[in-house]
This record gives C-alpha cells, sequence and structure tokens, in this order.
C-alpha cells in the first residue's frame, strides 16, 4: 500500500466506503474555495449505485458556507444530501430544498463552529477536508479556506485529507488559525486591527483519527462574475459619496474603517467601483470572502491588507497571489469563521457592512434569502454577522428585478433576515437613503423617494396613506398585495414594465 507518512495512501471510493446511510459528514471549503473535490464525486457514485440497489443513502452535509459544484450541484444531483447547512448557492440543491426533498437550516455563519462544538447538529462522523500537507504529527495546512475546517478536524470521528497538488504549499503563509474553547473560559481576542496575527498557520487533527489520504490534482472552481454593470456602478457612486461626506462630516476618521463585501455582481462591481474612488484614501477590508476585484485594489495600493475566511477567486487571481506570494502574504491573512466573521471583532473594528438585499420593506427591513418569503434564494451567510455588529450596515440592490416587473422596495418583506434595527443605510441605482436617527414614518418617506423605482413611488406612497397608523402604519390586507400579484401575474403591478 502506498503510503504519504504515516496514513495510507486511497481511493476516493474507498474514502467514500466509510461513509454511511445517514451520516454527518463535513467537507472543507468556504465558497468554492478550498474544498474537498475527490470524494464527493465518488459519494455521488455511492449513492447512485445505493439508490439502484433500492438502498437508502444519503447524508448530512456541513460546510464552512456555500460549496464548489462537487456538493450542491453533483453530489444533490444524486440525491446524497438529506439535510444541509448553513449556507448553499446551488441551483439543484435550492430546488431540492424547495421542494422539501432536503432539509436546510440557514444560519449565521459565525455561529456554526460553536453549534458544532457543542452538538447541535448532533455527532461529525466524517470530515473531508482539502490540505496542501499533513504532517506525521497532525498538523492540516489548508488551502484556499479555512472556514470550519479546524473545528470538524478536531470534531470528526474519522477524517479523511484530499492532498491537492496544484494548491501552493505557499497559500499556508496566509494562514492564522485559533480555536476558541468552549464558553465560559474565552479570554479577549487579541485582535486589534485587520492584519493582528493571532494564531498558527495550520489546524490539527487527532493522527489516529486520519482514515486515509486522497490525492487530488481538481483546481478550484470560482467562476467569474460579471463587470460591474451600469446598475452597479450607480449604487456605488451613491454610496462613494456618501461615505465622502461622513468622512468629511468626522463620522468616519480620515484613515477610513475597515470594510466588509457581500457576496454577488452587486457586491463585487460596487467593491470594484469603491476601490478606485479619488473620494476614498486606501483602506483595510475585514470581510469573509476575498474577491477578484480586490486582488487588483490590493496591487494598486488601494487596498492596504484584508483579513477573510476564502479566496474565493477565479484560477487567474489566484495564479496572482500565488505568483507574487511575497507582497501577498503581508497583506491577506485567512482565519476561522468564528474568528473573521466574530461579532465581537467587527464591532471593536468599526467594520462598514456592505451587503445585497433582494428586496427591503419600506420601513428597513431586508429579505437577502427567501422570494415571496418562501424559496430560499442561498441563505442569509454573514451578511447578519456582519450588519449586525457593524459601526454602519448598508444594504444595497438595484431598485427593480426581471425588467421591472419586481421591485425591490415593497411594503412589508414576507421574510426578513436583517431587522430595520440592523439596517442603517439601504441604497439602489435611484439613491442612498440614511435611515439613522429616524422614526418609520421619515424611513419610509426617504426609501420611496429616494431608493424606490419611479414606477412604483405612487403605489407605495398611496400604501402608507390608507394604511391603519401606528408606531409602524401597515395594511394587513394589502400587505403583500405586489407579491401575490408577483405570483398570480409574473408581475408585481400587471401591466407596468421598465
Ligand atoms: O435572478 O439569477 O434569475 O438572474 O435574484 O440577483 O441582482 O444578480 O444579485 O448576484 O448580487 O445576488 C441577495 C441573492 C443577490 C446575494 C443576493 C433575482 C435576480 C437574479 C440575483 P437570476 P442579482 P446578486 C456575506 C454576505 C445573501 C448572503 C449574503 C445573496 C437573482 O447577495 O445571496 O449577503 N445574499 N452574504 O433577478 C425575486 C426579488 C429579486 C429577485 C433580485 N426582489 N425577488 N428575485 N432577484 N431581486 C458573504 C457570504 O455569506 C458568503
Amino acid at each position: 500500500m502506498t503510503k504519504y507518512g504515516p496514513y495510507p495512501v486511497i481511493t476516493a471510493k474507498e474514502a467514500a466506503s466509510f461513509i454511511k446511510d445517514g451520516h454527518t459528514v463535513g467537507f472543507s471549503g468556504f465558497g468554492a474555495a478550498g474544498g474537498a473535490k475527490a470524494v464527493p464525486y465518488a459519494l455521488a457514485d455511492k449513492a447512485e449505485s445505493e439508490h439502484r440497489k433500492g438502498r437508502p443513502f444519503a447524508m448530512r452535509v456541513l460546510t464552512g458556507a456555500s460549496s464548489g459544484l462537487a456538493i450542491d450541484e453533483v453530489l444533490a444531483q444524486s440525491g446524497a444530501i438529506s439535510w444541509r447547512a448553513p449556507y448553499q448557492t446551488g441551483r439543484s440543491l435550492r430546488k431540492q430544498i424547495n421542494n422539501q426533498d432536503v432539509e436546510y437550516v440557514d444560519m449565521h455563519l459565525s455561529h456554526v463552529p460553536q453549534a458544532m462544538l457543542f452538538g447541535f447538529f448532533g455527532k461529525m462522523d466524517a470530515a473531508v477536508v482539502e490540505a496542501s500537507e499533513v504532517t506525521p504529527d497532525g498538523r492540516v495546512y489548508l488551502t484556499t479556506s479555512i472556514g470550519i475546517s479546524p473545528t470538524m478536524l478536531a470534531l470528526a470521528d474519522k477524517v479523511i485529507i484530499e492532498i491537492n497538488t496544484v494548491q501552493s504549499p505557499r497559500l499556508r503563509e496566509m494562514a492564522d488559525i485559533v480555536t476558541l474553547p468552549p464558553p465560559p473560559h474565552r479570554d479577549p481576542i487579541p485582535i486589534a486591527h485587520p492584519m493582528s496575527r493571532i494564531g498558527v498557520p495550520y489546524a490539527t487533527v487527532d493522527p489516529k483519527k486520519v482514515a486515509g489520504v486522497v490525492l487530488n490534482s481538481e483546481p478550484d472552481t470560482v467562476s467569474e462574475f460579471s463587470q460591474p454593470n451600469q446598475v452597479s456602478r450607480q449604487i456605488a457612486g451613491h454610496l462613494v459619496e456618501f461615505l465622502a461626506s461622513e468622512m468629511k462630516a468626522g463620522r468616519i476618521p480620515k484613515e477610513f474603517l475597515p470594510l466588509q463585501a457581500g457576496v454577488g455582481n452587486v457586491a463585487n462591481g460596487v467593491m470594484g467601483v469603491l476601490g478606485t474612488h479619488p473620494d476614498i484614501p486606501p483602506f483595510s477590508m475585514y470581510t469573509e470572502v476575498f474577491q477578484d476585484s480586490q486582488v487588483e485594489l490590493m496591487q494598486q495600493g488601494r487596498l492596504l491588507g484584508a483579513s477573510a475566511t476564502s479566496l474565493n477567486i477565479t484560477e487567474d487571481a489566484l495564479g496572482v497571489i500565488v505568483d507574487n506570494m511575497d507582497f501577498f502574504a503581508k497583506r491577506l491573512i485567512l482565519r476561522p469563521q468564528e474568528l473573521s466573521n466574530h461579532p465581537g471583532i467587527i464591532r471593536r473594528l468599526g467594520v462598514i457592512a456592505m451587503n445585497t438585499a433582494l428586496e427591503m420593506d419600506i420601513y428597513g427591513n431586508v429579505n437577502s434569502s427567501h422570494v415571496y418569503g418562501m424559496d430560499i434564494m442561498n441563505g442569509i451567510g454573514g451578511s447578519g454577522d456582519f450588519s449586525r455588529n457593524s459601526y454602519l450596515a448598508v444594504f444595497m440592490t438595484p431598485s427593480i428585478a426581471k425588467d421591472g416587473r419586481i421591485s425591490s422596495v415593497v411594503p412589508m418583506c414576507p421574510h426578513i433576515d436583517n431587522g430595520e434595527h440592523s439596517v442603517q443605510v439601504v441604497v439602489t441605482e435611484q439613491g442612498l437613503a440614511d435611515l439613522r436617527g429616524l422614526g418609520p414614518l421619515l424611513r419610509a418617506k426617504k426609501i420611496i423617494e429616494n431608493c424606490a423605482h419611479p414606477m412604483y413611488r405612487d403605489y407605495l406612497f398611496r400604501y402608507i396613506e390608507n394604511s391603519r397608523a401606528g408606531h409602524i402604519p401597515h395594511d394587513l390586507n394589502k400587505c403583500f398585495e405586489l407579491h401575490r400579484n408577483l405570483m398570480e401575474t409574473g408581475s408585481m403591478l400587471p401591466g407596468l414594465s421598465a
């Protein structure tokens, strides 16, 4: 038998044979970065083969956040997932969740390691973790993401390490790993700056738990975001103007505050524009996902340093980092997600959080996860970790979707994941509404006037006029009329389109 140090080298199929129907299995990866890529395919084959024989095979699956194709597409398509947490972005899995074929726990990402530690999800049977090296004494050098891997390695009964030979061993130079002890035995976390290093570059595993090493050479598959379109540029324009005026007013210090940027096309586009604007000084980031647009900003000296848990970047962008590691290793830190998204640190550093909403209501409640309040899009992800604890919580969205058939400003969101108490600024391509210090009625007027698309403004103003008075005026017969119209006719205001 071939050996990798003291560990047996096994095939992905052999690794899959350790995993049984009903097992809770953790896979490394945060977004498509650093995910297990060989064993999930073998598990998909195993599931299909078991199903053909009329036998059940489905796992309870945990990852740091969303996954690459291997899990939320391939494993999902083979019916190998019965339960999933804490976040996903796969089309196939999304369909299964909305059909109630898969149970989905959509949760704040910073909560996941502690929930695992205390057994909120039951015991963890196995972990499959991508690494560039595992040493005989159990040091595991992770690759492009940290996520929940340190916790999985500590808790899982059986561990399979996928050694990925195309991931550069130098990625470890960015890793800064600490696992928090259980409460109430926690000391203050000494992160006083986004670039504070407090840990070691490796996670640890008890070598006796390592069932085998699978060799693999598949790169991460992160798809490219579209170039910032006109709408993203307009959103970014309003936001930059606002942030610059906050600096002038002394409400943001001259050295600026660390930024967090959410996922998606809009957030990626906004970062690109914001990062190059002359009114915004060079800044740092305390965020969870490092994206393509930030690589160039770092090379240009606009982005001074970034702390994240994942390099969710395309192969080309990763190539740039690896080829210039002496430069990037000083400026990029990858932490476990309980630290990248830690509420206390986010509050301490004064992070400005910028996340994307699907829709917002006229009072500033945000829905970023559930269409019609019923169908999951992706999940809350880390947006709540950041918005609830930030210095300023900004939510952005185009004012309309689907050629105007959907308004992103509605009377009441049928699902709220970031509530009015955690939302301070909302922005669309129409403009920005600074909600700080305003009561509900003034918030509503500002959001409708500044952010709603002109096609929907009359409807929204009429809604307030005809609502029952109260601290937050509403008409409970009409509050979901736009959503009902959309479901029944395909348009929120039948007959209207942009
Ligand atoms: O539909 O895919 O059919 O074209 O939603 O919309 O405008 O491309 O937006 O890619 O920026 O994603 C909120 C989903 C935005 C994302 C969300 C339709 C629209 C389109 C996508 P198509 P866009 P983006 C920390 C931060 C939650 C997690 C998070 C997200 C599709 O940002 O998942 O913030 N956020 N994490 O047409 C119905 C509406 C709609 C709508 C848009 N009101 N109703 N559909 N769409 N508005 C990072 C992590 O946690 C990793």
